[in-house]
């Protein structure tokens, strides 16, 4: 990500100065002679080869997608425009991808600046983007809107085709050079436009070559909600694919996008709230709506990037719900005098919100550069929101009232943990000052020696308690399924003993009394049955983990232990099988036959003491999988889960396993 910070400057240097030479080229040239423009050209676009990072941010898969979504953004531009009612994205076979818009089509017409037709100087010059060939600012792109030359430069070969005017235009370049002068391939409609581009990307430049489409889908669906009325097709021409084609149409735009996002929740009222309007030049369009739930899900967009660290646009939607909302329950009383007002959580409780802005000249702050820092779009933002807001509410009250009453009951739910917190603070009780009854710890006391189990289970509690190496495994049994800490709030999390025995037996505190080298165990080991419940449990305790201690799986220390699904008992001989195939193996191996006594494993509790020992705890014998973050992903992490929401296919479980790789690792 910091290798991208100084990108955009140096990007924008190299596009000046390219313009700059353009200008000079454009002097001395008043034939508008070819050869001499060409080396200047091509000089731009090596530099693209020679430092791709610098332009697309990496050429990991990521850029390799972005590739795509660098040339799909002329179309949405297009659209924008007004002009682009449909785009086509295909997957060809052997990873080359064709995009085609019914837009008007690149022009064709010789720019005066370059002396060269328009399109071929959006192909060949650097940062050519939306400066040519008519003037219309580049709306969609942001951080790394460098356009089609990048794109260009980084294939093997591209060839554009535009229809207007009744002709086929076409031109090819290999590696960002020029095949052949801009010609007409044919005649099309007289009525018939658009631009159809088709590129192969350098195997050279990227690590895979490797379209996914699942990736591609997920970004091109949230392109048509932020483009209200624009269809967007995905096509998956590869040989092995089957043909799988998506069409995504949203008339209701962004308003959609909540519903989607909502869809496997309850809303808290039936309509999504949706405005629109420009102020100061900031075109603004929120939409939200809130459910049953406790969590907020807000996502921002300038000019159709996501901007993951929200920014003056988001403030702006933030302040001004707080006080519309506020300003009602005051007015209507459902709100007292004597009350304190709703704070901006309060409100956001539940609530699932998009706000898209389209601004010019965007500016982007913070880390990673994703945080939208324009002063302009929070006034622009909260003008907006505010006006139609309260004009909304006063048309629809039950909705006002109940939005208000979700409130409050989060305020007071909030005074509650604040206090529970206080009070189980000055008890030392989430410090590990007192450990917890029902910790068996372990007698050695450096951390680096020591692990815990956390163990699902009463039974299977005592079964690892004596099983243990008492020396450096600590046994902490669960009863049953942990606390979802997705779906509770606060004060129902810090008063849950299940979660209280952890925190205090980990000894690090949590959030802001957060304190990595108080670690007591250097190896967190979920251990739960081999089963569909213990997966759950498991993943319930991973989602406390990371919402609450995020840290602890970053630096590596939580591990989930592996208990085996199988025993296998031929002549006084025990096998232990991992997984169905290693049980068919081992059978394969011993022979088929009626001495095979063979035991399936339902939970940890029908293991003895000693089976648990050499299965499962074993340092010598066990298998253990460590939990990973994918830091990559982390930036990217609640998107990804609210993309996985719409699918309908156990979020949270998807979730977690998308983002902490398992890796295995055998006698750590
Ligand atoms: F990225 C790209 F250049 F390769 C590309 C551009 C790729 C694809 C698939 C489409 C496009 C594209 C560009 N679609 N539509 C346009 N439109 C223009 O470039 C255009 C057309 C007319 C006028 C005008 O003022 O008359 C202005 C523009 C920018």
């Amino acid at each position: 990500m910091s290798e991208e910070m100084n990108t955009q400057q140096e990007i924008d240097e190299e596009g000046r100065k390219i313009l700059e030479n353009l200008q000079e080229i454009e002097s001395e040239h008043v034939d508008g002679e070819y050869g001499a423009d060409q080396i200047q050209i091509l000089e731009g676009l090596e530099a693209v080869r020679k430092r791709p990072g610098m332009y697309i941010g990496t050429t990991s898969l990521r850029g390799l997608h972005h590739l795509v979504y660098e040339i799909v953004d002329n179309s949405v531009d297009e659209a924008l425009a007004g002009y682009c009612k449909c785009i086509e994205v295909h997957i060809n076979p052997g990873n080359s991808v064709t995009v085609i818009d019914d837009g008007r089509g690149i022009p064709v017409g010789i720019n005066s600046k370059a002396g060269l037709p328009a399109v071929e100087v959006v192909f060949t010059i650097l940062h050519a983007g939306g400066k040519f060939g008519g003037g219309g600012y580049k709306v969609s792109g942001g951080l790394h809107g460098v356009g089609a030359s990048v794109v260009n430069a980084l294939s093997t070969w591209l060839e554009v085709d535009i229809y207007h005017d009744g002709q086929i235009y076409n031109q090819r370049y290999e590696r960002g050079k020029v095949c052949y002068p801009l010609k007409t391939i044919g005649k099309c409609d007289a009525g018939k436009t658009g631009t159809k581009v088709t590129f192969q990307p350098d195997p050279e430049i990227f690590e895979d070559t490797t379209f996914d489409f699942d990736t591609l889908k997920n970004r091109l669906r949230e392109m048509a909600f932020l483009t209200k009325g624009l269809k967007i097709q995905l096509f998956d021409d590869r040989e092995e694919s089957e043909g799988r084609s998506l069409t995504f149409h949203y008339e209701g735009g962004i308003k959609e996008f909540v519903a989607y996002l909502n869809d496997n929740k309850t809303p808290l009222y039936e309509k999504i709230l949706y405005f629109e309007g420009k102020r100061d030049n900031v075109y603004v369009e929120v939409a939200f709506q809130h459910n049953d739930g406790f969590n907020e899900m807000l996502y921002g967009f300038v000019n159709n990037i996501n901007t993951p660290e929200g920014g003056t646009h988001v403030e702006g939607f933030k302040t001004s719900i707080t006080k519309t909302f506020n300003d009602y329950g005051r007015s209507q009383k459902i709100l007292k005098d004597s009350e304190p007002n709703l704070t901006g959580d309060d409100i956001r409780e539940g609530l699932t919100a998009i706000i898209s802005v389209k601004i010019e000249d965007p500016q982007f702050e913070g880390q990673t550069k994703q945080k939208l820092g324009n002063s302009v779009a929070r006034g622009a933002v909260a003008g907006i929101v505010s006006e139609q807001l309260t004009y909304f509410l006063e048309q629809n009250p039950q909705i006002a009232k109940s939005i208000v009453e979700k409130s409050v009951m989060a305020q007071r739910a909030r005074e509650a943990a604040r206090k529970a917190r206080d009070l189980t603070r000055r008890k030392g009780a989430l410090d590990g000052a007192s450990l917890p009854g029902k910790l068996a710890d372990c007698s050695d006391k450096d951390p680096r020696n020591c692990e815990i189990y956390i163990v699902e289970g009463d039974s299977a509690g005592g079964s690892a308690k004596s099983a243990r190496s008492r020396a450096t495994q600590a046994i902490l049994p669960l009863r049953g399924k942990i606390l979802n800490v997705e779906k509770a709030r606060l004060d129902k999390i810090y008063a849950n003993k299940e979660i209280k025995a952890m925190i205090t037996a980990f000894g690090t505190g949590i959030h802001e009394d957060f304190d990595i080298s108080k670690l007591r165990y250097h190896k967190i080991i979920i251990m739960t049955d081999a089963d569909v419940d213990g997966a759950h449990i498991a993943t319930l305790m991973l989602t406390f983990l990371y919402r609450f201690m995020p840290e602890l799986i970053r630096q590596g220390y939580v591990y989930l232990a592996q208990p085996p699904l199988y025993k296998l008992e031929k002549n006084k001989k025990i096998w232990y099988a991992y997984s169905d195939e290693e049980l068919a193996q081992i059978i394969n191996e011993v022979g088929r036959d009626q001495n095979n006594k063979i035991q399936r494993y339902k939970g940890l509790g029908e293991m003895d003491a000693e089976q648990l020992w050499e299965t499962t705890m074993d340092p010598e014998r066990r298998i253990l999988l460590r939990v990973n973050m994918d830091e990559d992903a982390e930036s990217e992490l609640d998107m990804t889960f609210t993309t996985l929401m719409g699918d309908k296919v156990e979020p949270r479980r998807e979730f977690i396993e998308a983002n902490a790789k398992y890796v295995q690792n055998l006698d750590i």
